[in-house]
């Protein structure tokens, strides 16, 4: 498999982790993004949308949007399972999943922060602070959630890691280039913390990939 990503992209992190859990191998195409190689060509047969990541399989195909590429995965590779078997279950670790991938990564993505530069004259403090809102808006609910939830474990979801640790993990990463003050997401930092002493997310993280710099 070929994994077209970003050492920085927190959607390219995601599906990082969720490959190394799984065990599979992949030769990994790094696309600067501050340098629009996301929109060469090349990568635009692969995936119309020019965004990252991108998973080209052996027989050609590629699957883009890291959710439905990670539930794929885990679709064919189940073991070790990403969601857990109850549908209750479930349904909350794809809430938290989502309330990372919808509400906040959306609205910081690169392009939204360029927009904001070029179009609305913000400068570099401006944008740090809109990062900083989204982030603390579902932080702040997503924090509350897992304190009291009886099934929060080690991770979210109890003992093992599943699909929100992965999102997580991938924001986490992505908030310390923008100075978010993590003091008050205690348990969010300690789900950081203890996906990062599993080897499968520690591989994933953004410096140490071949492109960091
Ligand atoms: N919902 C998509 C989002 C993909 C996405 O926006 N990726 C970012 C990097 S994290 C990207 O390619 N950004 C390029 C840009 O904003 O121009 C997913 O989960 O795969």
């Amino acid at each position: 498999m070929i994994l077209h990503n970003y050492f920085r992209s927190s959607t390219s992190v995601r599906l990082r982790v969720a490959l190394n859990l799984k065990g599979l191998a992949y030769d990994y195409v790094s696309y600067a993004l501050q340098k629009q190689e996301q929109s060469a060509p090349d990568f635009l047969a692969r995936n119309p949308q020019g965004l990252v990541p991108a998973l080209e399989l052996e027989d050609g195909a590629v699957l883009h949007q890291s959710l439905a590429i990670i539930e794929w995965l885990d679709e064919t590779h189940p073991d070790p399972a990403l969601l857990p078997s109850d549908p209750m279950l479930r349904a909350k670790a794809r809430a938290y999943a989502y309330m990372i991938a919808c509400e906040i990564h959306p609205l910081n993505n690169l392009r939204v922060l360029n927009t904001l530069r070029s179009e609305f004259g913000a400068d570099d403090a401006a944008v740090a602070a809109w990062f900083r809102k989204w982030v603390e808006t579902t932080f702040t609910p997503l924090e509350k959630m897992l304190a009291e939830a009886p099934e929060t474990g080690t991770f979210c979801m109890g003992e093992t890691p599943t699909l929100p640790d992965l999102c997580l993990y991938a924001q986490v990463w992505n908030n310390k280039r923008f100075q978010v003050d993590m003091a008050p997401f205690p348990t969010i930092s300690r789900i950081f913390d203890a996906c990062d002493a599993l080897e499968a997310f520690a591989k994933a993280a953004p410096p140490v990939q071949p492109d960091a710099f």
